[in-house]
């Protein structure tokens, strides 16, 4: 039988912060998983290599639910984004090993294919409303068939979304940047640059706007009500969802999709919103929400409730999750869309990936496996930076949510 032999915590940055736990059997196969925690990356490095590492050597790399369960509740301590991010990578690398056992690409493992590719969003984005119209006009020209749309408020520095360089980039800094947040100016400014794109562009691609947690019930559900006749595919997080009630509000004012999940790491977390369609599109991912074998579970809990899947994929995932992303989505009879930002120069260096962009859908390997390679002398030369994510403040000083 085939033992886990070896399994290492690799902890690199091609122009920001990944970690990558990489298993290797007895039979020299090796599987990768993504572990990175956008801004708390060490601790996922330390709770895989003191804590789970260990218990990983000589066990039998087959047999992946039993490793899930074995990880999740021999740990005691359950839930959160460093555990399930844990587990993720652990679960992650072990169905690319099984994938390479079984000479098959991971779908094929998941049931096989249930649509031809798998469609994808871009980040459109700008300081004003007319640069956010040629950024999606770009997008709209290489192939798209969906756009999310974001530009800074006037006078408020800093929002959410605004891309600098070639993929927007939040965890830019050695601590963290605070940034100013004013709702009254968002709720004013944004259903405005939206209808300009309705306006320039029409209806025929999707439009996806991502409120980043920054409204109270009540504020979203004016947001929801504001853009209604603009039909976005949805709005994404817009209010924090650690109180899945809160969400009950939110629906009984607008048929605006909501879209919610990114920061949530578990079933449980996103059950309510399930259960009692609070929401349209659930957006747990592989790395974050406890691998494959997990975001299995929520998503076909999801299609119990005409709930579709629209998983996060912004440029701190790392390939590896964004392969396996795509070999679920590819195979999930209740897929919606997947995100698609890519990522900064130099990441590519490092992660040799077969995933393909063609007619505004991303495409798997065919590869055995997830299809992703890790290059350990170019990842060399990328040392560990400490990034953080950004904090945002009221115009009066307080804390308000990022
Ligand atoms: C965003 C992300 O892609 C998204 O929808 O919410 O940019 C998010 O802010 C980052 O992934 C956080 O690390
Ligand atoms: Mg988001």
């Amino acid at each position: 039988m085939s033992t886990i032999e070896r399994a290492e915590v690799l902890v690199a940055s091609p122009g920001r912060n990944f970690v990558t736990l990489r298993i290797t059997t007895s039979d020299g196969v090796t599987g990768l998983g993504d572990a990175t925690l956008n801004g708390r990356e060490l601790a996922v490095a330390s709770y895989l290599r003191d804590h789970v590492v260990p218990l990983l050597i000589g066990r039998d790399p087959a047999r992946v639910e039993d490793t899930w369960q074995y990880l999740y509740r021999g740990a005691y301590w359950r839930r959160g984004p460093v555990t399930m991010t844990a587990i993720a990578a652990v679960d992650t690398a072990l169905w690319d090993i099984k994938g390479k056992v079984a000479g098959l690409p991971v779908y094929q493992l998941l049931g096989g294919r249930s649509r031809d590719g798998v469609m994808v969003y871009a980040h459109a984005s700008g300081n004003d409303t007319a640069e956010l119209l040629d950024d999606v006009a770009r997008f709209l020209d290489e192939g798209y068939l969906a756009v999310r749309a974001q530009a800074a408020v006037p006078e408020v520095g800093g929002t959410y979304g605004v891309r600098k360089g070639k993929v927007y980039e939040p965890a830019a800094s050695a601590l963290p940047d605070e940034q100013p947040w004013s709702t009254e100016a968002y709720l004013d400014f944004a259903p405005t640059y939206l209808a300009a794109v309705r306006e320039r562009f029409g209806f025929g691609f999707h439009l996806l706007h991502d409120v980043h947690h920054r409204l109270s019930p009540i504020e979203a559900a004016r947001f929801g009500k504001a853009v209604e006749d603009l039909r976005l595919f949805w709005m994404e997080d817009p209010t924090p969802a650690e109180n899945q009630e809160a969400f009950r509000l939110i629906r009984q004012h607008t048929t605006t999709p909501i879209a919610v999940g990114e920061n949530l790491s578990s079933i449980w977390d996103v059950q309510h919103l399930i259960t009692e369609q609070l929401i349209d599109y659930v957006r747990t991912t592989v790395v974050h929400a406890g691998g494959i074998t997990h975001l299995r579970r929520i998503f076909d809990l999801a299609a119990l409730y005409q709930v579709r899947t629209g998983s996060h994929g912004a440029g701190d995932l790392s390939p590896v999750s964004m392969a396996a992303a795509v070999h679920v989505d590819l195979a999930v009879p209740n897929f919606g869309i997947q995100e698609h930002m890519g990522h900064v120069d130099g990441v590519d260096e490092v992660f040799r990936t077969g995933v393909r962009f063609a007619d505004g859908m991303l495409h798997p390997s065919e590869e055995p496996g997830l299809g992703v390679e890790y290059d350990d002398e170019a990842a060399a030369g990328f040392p560990y930076e400490p990034r953080y994510l950004p904090v945002a403040r009221r115009l009066d000083g307080s804390v308000h949510d990022w």
